[in-house]
């Protein structure tokens, strides 16, 4: 599965995969506030990447008040053995806790990560579904709110010039293509 959506001469693509393996200026992954690992997309991410990416989070960590990141936040790193050159660690909302806020803190993670982008010149970014594995976010609400919050910033600003949204599974291509089709229209 491969889906291109333009917009204006900016694009996203969806298509269904392994981010670890996506050729791209950054990765993002779906991290917590401990930001040393974890399991799902993390642990793939940390495992494909080698050990010098947890200690990269360290000293990152020794950076940010109470050693935490938080939710919503987005923080660089390079990305050592990965093809690309750098992870942006997020950190989304647990559906459970998060109520309310949850659609603006998940938001908030595509935004930052393409703001980190935009600041360190980064014209490609990929993200895994933030949020909808570990942390409980329903897909089809996820969806629409990370498909909103990509496109908004690809139109105010001129970079990055290329989102790909890598889905695991069957479920999460299906949820994401049926908010792309709403959200991203017309197709290309
Ligand atoms: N490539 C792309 N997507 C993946 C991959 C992969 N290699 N592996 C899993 N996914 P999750 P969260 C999908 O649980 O919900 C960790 O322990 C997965 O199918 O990885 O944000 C962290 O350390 C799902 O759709 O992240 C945190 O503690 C999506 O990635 C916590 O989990 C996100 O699932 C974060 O939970």
């Amino acid at each position: 599965m491969e889906h291109r959506y333009s917009l204006g001469n900016k694009t996203v693509v969806l298509l269904e995969g392994d981010i670890v393996r996506q050729d791209v200026d950054a990765i993002a992954n779906a991290a917590n506030g401990g930001l040393l690992g974890g399991g799902g997309v993390d642990g793939a991410i940390h495992r494909a990447a080698g050990p010098e990416l947890v200690e990269a989070c360290r000293r990152v960590k020794r950076t940010l008040a109470g050693g935490r990141l938080e939710t919503g936040g987005a923080v660089l790193t390079a990305g050592f053995k990965l093809r690309a050159r750098h992870v942006i660690h997020c950190v989304g909302p647990v559906y459970a806790s998060a109520g309310a806020e949850a659609p603006r803190l998940l938001a908030s993670c595509y935004r930052n990560a393409m703001r980190l982008c935009r600041e360190h010149g980064l014209r490609s970014i990929a993200f895994p579904s933030i949020s909808t594995g570990v942390y409980g976010y329903p897909l089809d609400e996820a969806a629409p709110v990370a498909l909103q919050a990509v496109r908004e910033e690809l139109e105010a600003h001129a970079l990055p010039e290329e989102v790909r949204i890598v889905l695991f599974g069957d479920l999460a291509a299906r949820a994401y293509k049926a908010a792309a089709d709403e959200v991203l229209s017309p197709r290309v």
